[in-house]
């Protein structure tokens, strides 16, 4: 594991660092104004004591930041400043900085081998949490940046799913390799793969099913895939990104818990920040699963996608 000497970070801003702060803002603008009304709320003209730190501590929970931040926030804010009368600003700006720091271990940038040709990359999560969007997003980010990128359409269950990813490939002129409808997503990986590293791509993003009603369907059939990468590259898949919505809620911590007694979930893409209260949740993974958080989306545009970043997310968070 020689990682960091041939390592290629990724990516590079394929929009200007202004556009997308002003994207993050009003995208997180449903979460950032519940939070922030709430605040407001509570502290305006009240003093910091036992009763307004706890309807706080309540705010937060709704907000789905999860019990165990909600309750060191608090506590981190009632030893600062006890007993006095505090602006819901103070409050804002001290929940922005610790948030960040809760984040901040977190918001790894995915970070690929060069020298793999190609670093392969397993996009799993339930049906509809924006894996297919996301990899057409983020193959259209990795063309920009100068990589050459394929695509696999693994999800070969229902013929849709394959054209919606074809598109996404016609869209920024990328290969997409296929099946046949209902035929063996672990012989579409295979191909896929074998063409990639024959072509030398640097990026080879595979979609997959996410049937995750069917759990041990689901479960037989990612690991297969898994397995006949292997075949090809002992130590492919390289990434197996888990997507989760954040719409959702509480529920994606239970589909994290699914996921990693299926594959080997290496980091997590967060979708749907746009048009939800929910985007607490962010914390609330990053807290309880210590995985790395390489990526948010916040809209179903091919540029709504950038890596993630700590303080931007909190600040944002808190209309800051
Ligand atoms: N608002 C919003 N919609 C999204 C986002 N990502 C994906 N979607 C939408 O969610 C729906 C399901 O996405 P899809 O990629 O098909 O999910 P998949 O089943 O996991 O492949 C589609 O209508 C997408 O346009 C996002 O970040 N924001
Ligand atoms: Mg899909």
């Amino acid at each position: 594991m020689n990682e960091v000497s041939a390592a290629a970070s990724l990516p590079t801003e394929p929009q200007t660092k202004a556009g997308w702060l002003k994207r993050l803002k009003s995208g997180l603008s449903k979460s950032s104004g519940k939070l922030t009304g709430g605040i407001a709320g509570i502290f305006t003209k009240r003093r910091l004591d036992n009763a307004s730190v706890e309807e706080l501590e309540e705010l937060l929970i709704e907000a789905d930041l999860g019990a165990s931040v909600a309750a060191e926030l608090t506590a981190a804010l009632q030893k600062k400043r006890f007993e006095k009368s505090i602006e819901p600003e103070e409050v804002r700006q001290f929940l922005a900085d610790e948030i960040a720091a809760v984040l901040a271990p977190y918001a790894t940038p995915l970070v690929m081998d060069a020298t793999r040709k190609p670093s392969v990359i397993m996009m799993v999560g339930v049906n509809g949490n924006g894996k297919t969007t996301t990899i057409g997003k983020l193959a259209a980010q990795f063309k920009e940046q100068g990589l050459s990128v394929m695509l696999a359409g693994a999800d070969t269950f229902r013929a849709a799913a394959t054209q919606q990813l074809e598109v996404w490939g016609q869209r920024s002129g990328i290969p997409v390799i296929t099946g046949e409808d209902q035929s063996d997503p672990g012989s579409v990986a295979y191909r896929a793969y074998e063409t990639a590293k024959t072509q030398k791509a640097d990026v080879l993003l595979i979609d997959t099913a996410g049937r995750l009603q069917n759990k041990a369907n689901l479960m037989s059939e990612l690991q297969k895939i898994a397995k006949v990468l292997k075949k090809i590259d002992e130590s492919a898949p390289h990434h197996v990104l888990l997507v989760l919505d954040a719409t959702t809620g509480q529920n994606a911590l239970s589909q994290v818990q699914a996921f990693k007694e299926i594959v080997n979930v290496s980091g997590l893409i967060i979708t749907k920040l746009d048009g939800t209260a929910k985007g607490g949740i962010v914390v609330a993974l990053a807290k309880q699963f210590k995985l790395p958080i390489h990526y948010i989306g916040i809209g179903e545009g091919i540029s709504d996608i950038n890596s993630f970043e700590a303080v931007d997310f909190a600040k944002n968070l808190l209309e800051l």
